[in-house]
């Protein structure tokens, strides 16, 4: 080893609500994912990523914590989080747990207390402020979940900031008490022996002074307000320096509206911050106008522009961490592959790019097997929050026609991501033998675990295959990132070079033959290459320099 383990693995994350039920009351559990773990070991990664499984009211499915210290009822209790942590170390897996403090549950005693009295001891654990004279909110911010950022609570005659729903306040990271609290709470799980936090929008917890409004609107969006603020990384530092500083645990934070810039500076090992971040950049570019529900067709020039920045801009500098879906996203081969005739082989096409960046990769649970997204027929089969605040907002208060305010869902919903697990072919998809929490994808006869398991040439198998690679090759890892053949419309490849050795990538991303042609400044490798792997059969490992790619054939070669 070279480098950290948090370089070299590749995380799985597990939500738990949708991966794993254990006693047939639809709702996946601790116990549930225990008894998946010789899964997670036999494809090979080194790290799971827990989505929360705190103490909650689930009005945002576990990111709304009513105790930090605690485990959800419904999930089980501390003992199985304890077995859990115990059986992902047996076979040398490591844990990373969600940590979401830019905001608590209304339901937290910390917020209860909170609201009692403007001189409550906890008054100061939350955004609070007194009406504009006409008795209107405090600023004009909507929440990321659609309509004001302000709540207005009679006891006190006050509004309280919320960045996400109104069950979801803000903490005020500006009360040092507060940060002492949190830092106690993190002590509190690595001394239990976990390996890391997954920071939930960490890079909202310092507001602009004053919390000014944004422009002069009624609402609007205040995301330069309170999107890497003026204190954040002397908070990160702090939190580095008070906790995270005496144990060898590694750390991402996901920071929406994060540019390459800053994530260099959070994530440059000098400045003790993060290790990683999760940026948006990719996730954007199929937002049209005015958000992520009116979307747009994403274009590859994008893709390699975005991929570009951040791989060039981290380089030597920071470390990148490599993600195409997880809970909050659709599913990667739905939005950027083709999840009808080309679903396998775009599966593991995304796959390779995904395993040839500089950084570390991270799966989202049934992305390996190659889940789609869903279309319910109806809304009230949907349970995310955002989907069905967008849905009122859009069609009740809007006017939107339902079908497109559907076509929208079908393609954005955070409930792509969360149908069950597909276990088997068997009633529920074998996820449980209740009746599920939500709907579970019809196509799971075709799209399951067991299937994928007995079939050599599955997804399930190229992921097995890829992480393996990457196990042998640091190259994979370290290797410095260089475009080629950037103008290309169908193809995106890139070189990596570590040491001696040079390996290229070529991905058709598109579902015609595509032509590949070794370009001027890899004259000197005209001579020879070696296949690595390929997501087709019958691969030539002749040494030639022009390549014929089928539909999404996906090819990395060594240069010799
Ligand atoms: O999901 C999104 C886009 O559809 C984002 O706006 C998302 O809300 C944002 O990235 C923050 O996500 C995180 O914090 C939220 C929670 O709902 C998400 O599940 C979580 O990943 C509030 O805790
Ligand atoms: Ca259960």
């Amino acid at each position: 080893k070279m480098g950290a383990f948090w370089q070299e693995e590749v995380v799985y994350q597990i939500y738990p609500r949708s991966f794993m039920d254990s006693n047939g009351d639809g709702i996946g559990d601790l116990r549930g994912i225990i008894s998946k773990l010789d899964y997670l070991k036999e494809l090979g990664v080194g790290i799971v990523w827990l989505s929360p499984v705190y103490k909650s009211p689930n009005d945002d499915n576990g990111y709304d914590i009513s105790d930090y210290q605690d485990i959800m009822d419904e999930f089980g209790t501390m003992d199985d989080w304890e077995e859990l942590l115990h059986g992902l170390h047996e076979r040398g897996i490591r844990l990373i747990m969600d940590l979401v403090v830019n905001h608590s549950s209304d339901e937290h005693s910390w917020f209860q207390e909170s609201k009692k009295s403007k001189d409550n001891p906890y008054r100061d654990f939350y955004i609070w402020k007194p009406g504009k004279g006409d008795g209107s909110e405090p600023n004009n911010w909507v929440s990321f979940f659609g309509g004001s950022a302000w709540q207005y609570d009679e006891v006190t005659d006050e509004y309280y900031l919320h960045l996400f729903s109104k069950k979801q306040p803000d903490l005020n990271w500006e009360n040092p008490r507060l940060r002492r609290a949190v830092y106690d709470m993190m002590t509190f799980w690595l001394e239990k022996g976990i390996d890391g936090f997954r920071m939930d929008v960490i890079n909202c917890i310092s507001k602009a002074e004053g919390l000014p409004s944004a422009g002069d609107d009624k609402y609007a969006w205040g995301g330069e307000f309170f999107l890497c603020g003026p204190r954040l990384e002397q908070y990160l530092k702090e939190m580095n320096e008070e906790v995270l500083s005496k144990y060898d645990v590694m750390t991402v934070g996901e920071m929406p509206g994060v540019t390459p810039e800053l994530a260099a500076r959070y994530t440059d090992p000098a400045n003790k911050e993060l290790n990683m971040v999760f940026h948006f950049e990719t996730m954007d570019i199929d937002a049209g106008e005015g958000g992520k529900w009116n979307f747009t067709k994403w274009k590859l020039a994008d893709l390699k522009a975005v991929t570009n920045k951040w791989q060039y801009g981290l380089n030597g500098r920071g470390w990148n961490s490599l993600y195409l879906n997880n809970h909050d996203q659709p599913r990667m081969v739905s939005r950027f592959g083709d999840d009808t005739v080309y679903r396998k082989e775009s599966a593991k096409l995304l796959a390779t790019f995904l395993h040839t960046l500089q950084g570390t990769p991270y799966i989202f649970q049934g992305e390996e097997i190659g889940m789609t997204n869903v279309k319910f027929d109806n809304i009230d089969q949907y349970r995310d929050i955002e989907t069905l605040n967008f849905f009122k907002e859009a069609v009740h208060d809007g006017g939107m026609p339902v079908e497109q305010a559907m076509a929208a869902i079908y393609a954005k919903s955070r409930d792509n991501a969360r149908t069950p697990m597909q276990w088997n072919e068997s009633k529920h998809a074998g996820f449980t033998t209740g009746e599920p929490w939500i709907g579970v994808n019809p196509n799971f006869k075709e799209i399951n675990v067991e299937d994928a398991l007995r079939d050599k040439d599955s997804i399930f198998h190229y992921y097995k295959k890829l992480i393996q690679l990457r196990k042998q090759h640091p190259i994979m890892i370290y290797g410095d990132y260089d475009i080629v053949a950037e103008e290309h419309e169908q193809i995106y490849a890139y070189t990596r070079t570590w040491r001696n050795e040079k390996w290229i990538v070529i991905l058709n991303f598109s579902d015609r033959e595509a032509e590949f042609t070794l370009p001027e400044k890899l004259e000197e490798y005209r001579s020879g290459s070696q296949l690595i792997i390929s997501n087709y059969e019958n691969v030539t490992e002749r040494p030639i320099s022009e390549w014929n790619l089928r539909p999404y054939e996906a090819r990395v070669y060594r240069l010799v």
